[in-house]
């Protein structure tokens, strides 16, 4: 037990602290005012347990919260942490006091037989892997057991190849080379999608719920819950028990599964790590609005609507869509097309033609139309769009037919038809409007899309630049008389873009 210090020079009413548990959290007024630095207040509180780094001081409001880590010898004590709150005045307020008494223990007498590489190599062995998204890391450290402590060697990695993701964190005894203890910071979740299937996804299990975090990817892929209304970002998809069966989970599912699809289209297709690529965050929010026919990219994140049920289902169900909606964040990344006019029909071609493509290379079933998997539930073989055949749904085909009014931004997802089947006949061939394209296939029609929209396209590119651009990246990427490069130009010949 503590003793706590009565005398004050500032306040006269000594708060009796309040202590909950043996070493848990300790607050009221649990020393004299000081002008010492905060951390030097929480360490002299807290010294006769032994030595501390200072891990952090950070500002909140008035106080001071001090983190300090317990070391011996300059070796950190795992998990055992000081936080102190100091208020202004320099009175300790409230402790959170997980040190521990290690001074002297007979475990700690011998410091390390084995080295780091050692410990590296048993680790390596103990969870059979050799490739590594994130390669292993040891850190020596002092590991509490029963009544005593040793010298441990903490090795953590993140793997993903062969088979399920794992993030194995273990503690090997630095002198018997004995596993102490291990645990998987990955949760493997089950569900089920929007399309009624089967999937296993990444959660992260915190402090008794699993969340629909999956830190696998880049910066992490996050998938939240608007809860039917319309302020965003909504709160971080928490489930109970890890299993997403439920009805309204099954947004959720699908977003956080074909996000990750589609980051693993961007990575290992063109070697991009997420949008920006720089590994930023893939966020999304499902269950935005009620019966919210539509999805969009609002800057930072994905939004997607449930449908009404009739138009739509969850849009998040299709790969197309989610695939689409990211493309609109590396769009913004890149090119930078203005969102209206022809630049505003590029952008939309782009999503459509790079979603595609996803469905094409990690999709299950492929084809020529957007959204099919989430429109009209009640139709079969109808979309929102077709690619191979834009007139089926209205949309225009060739130049000629461009619209020109001032509807959808000046026509963005109207326009985008002569695109998208200028891309369609590209990858696949076809005579059209008496110009005969030689297809190419889908992976070099995605290669040469997004070369364009890294390299050759701008915010202001209109059609006749994108022909410049697309011809330029097939030549760049297939060779100046490249079979490519004459199919790409008569692909836009074929829809009078020249
Ligand atoms: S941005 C993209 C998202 C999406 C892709 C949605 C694929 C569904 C499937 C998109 O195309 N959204 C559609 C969209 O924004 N609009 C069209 C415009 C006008 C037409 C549309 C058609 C919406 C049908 C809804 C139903 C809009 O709503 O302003
Ligand atoms: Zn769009
Ligand atoms: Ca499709
Ligand atoms: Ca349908």
């Amino acid at each position: 037990m503590k003793k706590f210090l009565a005398t004050s020079l500032v306040a006269s009413v000594l708060v009796v602290p309040t202590v909950v548990g043996a070493e848990g959290l300790q607050s009221g007024k649990l020393t004299k005012a000081s002008s010492e630095p905060a951390a030097s207040i929480v360490k002299e509180y807290v010294n006769k347990k032994g030595d501390f780094s200072v891990q952090d001081v950070q500002k909140d409001g008035s106080s001071n919260i001090v983190r300090l880590q317990q070391e011996v010898d300059g070796v950190p004590v795992f998990g055992s942490v000081v936080v102190g709150n100091v208020a202004k005045d320099g009175t300790l307020k409230a402790v959170v006091n997980d040190a521990v008494d290690v001074k002297g223990k007979p475990g700690l007498a011998k410091k390390a037989a084995i080295s780091e590489k050692k410990a590296l190599k048993l680790y390596k062995k103990a969870i059979k892997a050799t490739e590594f998204e994130v390669a292993p890391k040891a850190e020596l450290v002092i590991y509490p057991v029963k009544n005593d402590a040793v010298y441990a060697y903490k090795i953590t990695s993140t793997v993903l190849a062969g088979g399920e993701p794992s993030r194995w964190t273990y503690f090997i005894d630095a002198n018997s080379g004995k596993v102490i203890n291990k645990f998987d910071q990955l949760a493997h979740a089950t569900g089920t999608t929007v399309l009624g299937t089967s999937a296993t996804f990444n959660t992260t299990l915190s402090a008794g719920k699993y969340y629909l975090q999956d830190t696998t990817r880049g910066k992490g892929v996050y998938t939240y819950d608007a809860k039917n209304r319309t302020s965003l970002p909504g709160t971080l998809w928490a489930d109970a028990d890890n299993v997403f069966n439920a009805t309204y989970d099954r947004a959720a599912v699908s977003a956080h599964v074909n996000a990750a699809k589609t980051y693993d289209f961007y990575k290992n297709t063109y070697g991009r790590n997420s949008y920006d690529n720089a590994g930023a965050r893939l966020n999304s929010t499902v269950h935005y609005s009620t019966n919210y026919n539509n999805a969009f990219w609002d800057g930072t994140k994905m939004v997607y609507g449930d449908g009404d049920g009739t138009t739509f289902v969850a849009l998040s169900g299709a790969l197309d869509v989610v695939a689409h909606e990211l493309t609109h964040a590396v769009t913004e990344y890149t090119a930078g097309l203005v969102y209206q006019n022809e630049s505003g029909a590029i952008n939309e071609a782009v999503s459509d033609i790079m979603g595609t493509v996803a469905e094409y290379s990690v999709g299950s079933n492929f084809d020529w139309l957007v959204g099919e998997d989430i429109y009209t539930p009640g139709v079969s073989g109808d979309a929102l769009r077709s690619m191979s055949n834009p007139a089926a749904y209205g949309d225009p085909d060739h130049y000629s037919k461009r619209y020109t009014g001032t509807q959808d931004n000046g026509g963005v997802h109207i326009n985008s038809g002569i695109i998208n089947k200028s891309a369609y006949l590209l990858a696949n061939g076809g005579t059209f409007y008496n110009v005969s394209v030689t297809g190419i296939g889908v992976p070099k029609l995605g290669a040469i899309y997004y070369r364009a929209l890294n390299v050759y396209l701008t915010p202001n590119s209109n059609f006749s630049s994108l022909r410049a651009a697309v011809i330029q990246s097939a030549k760049d990427l297939y060779g100046a008389t490249s079979a490519e490069a004459t199919a790409a130009a008569k692909s836009f010949d074929a829809v009078g873009v020249y």
